[in-house]
């Protein structure tokens, strides 16, 4: 058995984002699917908020991925994934956090919304978020292609599932990444060629009938009840 295991469902965008380290950065990993509408005993017992990814390491669990991407790093220093630099190092980690709190977020709050107000009041607060994801963020703190340049970093990974998921967004509700956002469309597209991405990613159609549950609120997990609440 390889001394790394992911614990993922079908097409968790939480867990693509520590699938993609481990190929980014060459670990050998065994991939476990869960169905998370009948979670496993075993897997209660070793994830206390009921979600995945879970990191099994010899022996040792480690769960929430930005978390488990920081602990990879840590423990598998060959193909960095963060700067050397404490300053630069200090950036990716500011803008890991917005992808956490202030992107992801609003794209499941827009999906959930079920009523024409509550729909325009999240996609002005996403449209806002790519906007400083495009002028604070891709514009500012790399000259090259990716969010730190020439190299791929963990803001990268952190970011792009949920990207892909726009698509879903402009299914149902019709939203589309705004057209200045020309930086973030381009590394998108750059993104997507990455063996990483293509290994990890679902298609569009999968995608679109995955979030269902989540465009027409009914979903009873763990992830919607906190995202009604965020
Ligand atoms: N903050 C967590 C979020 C993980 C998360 O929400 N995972 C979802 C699947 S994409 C989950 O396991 N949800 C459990 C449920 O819906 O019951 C992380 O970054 O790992």
């Amino acid at each position: 058995m390889a001394e790394v295991e992911i614990i993922s469902s079908q097409t968790c965008p939480f867990a693509q984002r520590t699938r993609m380290a481990l190929i980014e950065k060459d670990i050998d990993h065994v991939l476990s699917t869960i169905d998370l509408n009948e979670k496993p005993d075993w897997f209660l017992a070793i994830s206390p908020y009921g979600k995945v990814p879970v990191l099994r390491h010899n022996g040792a669990v480690v769960f929430e991925s930005a978390v488990i991407n920081e602990y990879l790093e840590e423990v598998f220093p060959e193909r960095p994934l963060l700067p050397v630099d404490p300053v630069r190092r200090a950036h990716a980690r500011i803008w890991i956090d917005f992808a956490n709190v202030r992107f992801t977020p609003p794209v499941y709050k827009l999906m959930m919304a079920q009523d024409t107000e509550a729909q325009a009041f999240q996609a002005e607060r996403l449209t806002k978020a790519m906007l400083m994801m495009e002028h604070e963020g891709l514009a500012k703190l790399g000259d090259g292609s990716y969010w730190l340049g020439d190299d791929i970093s963990l803001i990268d990974l952190t970011f792009l599932p949920h990207m892909q998921r726009v698509g879903v967004l402009t299914h149902y509700r019709g939203f589309k990444v705004p057209d200045e956002c020309v930086l973030l469309k381009a590394w998108l597209q750059l993104m997507g060629r990455r063996p990483s991405v293509m290994e990890g990613s679902a298609s569009l159609d999968v995608l679109i009938e995955n979030w269902r549950k989540y465009a027409e609120n009914t979903s009873t997990g763990t992830t919607a009840e906190d995202m009604r609440v965020a």
